[in-house]
């Protein structure tokens, strides 16, 4: 019988798309359990004790968090379908680069979301510098960026990149940031890629749906710095 398989998430999430997507990839099936950020269940907070985020992975009744060690654990579980690289050296560039995409994402985009006024100003400076170079990895390593090469197979980067390529534009929406994701080129044509894929597609929760949410999260953490 296979080990059992769960994961837990909130369907808003891009780190949760991303092990759906990647499970997807590799054919195995799972049992979803939707969580409340405000009322967390005890076994979100038994499994990711140290954060108490989502997503979580369960396999065989073992947790695993984060969800860029949650895809390598994928990887390397399910071996079918890779995600990564066979190339050491083309490895060690995807990991670079979804670091990046998670330091300039935590780090710069989502404070310069939250941010007000001239503090806003200065951080999307910093956000425009780092999609800049994202966009000049996508156009010099697109092999690495799969759907920005018309590949059929979705990659370990396309994945980890759907934060920045698809949910900042939303995020830019919601926060009134002025940072302008989809002007970007490569980014721009890398996400009309990627959202046609049909595992994306299935799994990606729409626009319409995303900006109302994300509007009532900016309102919340922007009353939140207010007291
Ligand atoms: N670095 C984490 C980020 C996970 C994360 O921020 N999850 C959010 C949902 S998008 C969460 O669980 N938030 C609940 C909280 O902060 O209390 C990852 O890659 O998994």
């Amino acid at each position: 019988m296979a080990t059992e398989v769960k994961l837990l998430g909130i369907w808003p999430s891009p780190f949760v798309f991303r092990v759906k997507v990647a499970l997807q990839l590799k054919g195995v099936g799972y049992e979803y359990f939707e969580e409340d950020p405000f009322n967390k269940s005890p076994k979100l907070l038994e499994s990711n004790p140290i954060h108490k985020k989502v997503p979580v992975l369960i396999h065989g009744g073992k947790p695993i968090n984060e969800s860029l060690t949650i895809l390598e654990y994928i990887e390397e579980t399910w071996q079918n379908n890779p995600l990564l690289p066979q190339d050491p050296y083309e490895r060690a560039t995807v990991r670079f680069w979804a670091k990046f995409v998670d330091d300039l994402f935590w780090n710069k985009a989502f404070a310069a979301f939250i941010a007000k006024g001239e503090a806003k100003e200065k951080i999307e400076k910093e956000v425009i510098e780092g999609l800049e170079k994202i966009d000049g990895a996508i156009k010099e390593k697109s092999n690495l960026f799969n759907s920005a090469a018309g590949g059929e197979s979705i990659g370990f980067l396309d994945i980890v990149f759907g934060v920045i390529g698809y949910w900042l534009p939303i995020y830019e929406e919601a926060g009134s940031m002025q940072t302008h994701t989809q002007k970007f080129p490569a980014i721009a044509e890398w996400t009309t890629k990627f959202v046609n894929h049909p595992v994306i597609k299935e799994n990606l929760p729409s626009t319409e749906s995303l900006l109302p949410f994300f509007r009532q999260v900016h309102e919340f953490v922007s009353s939140a710095s207010n007291n």
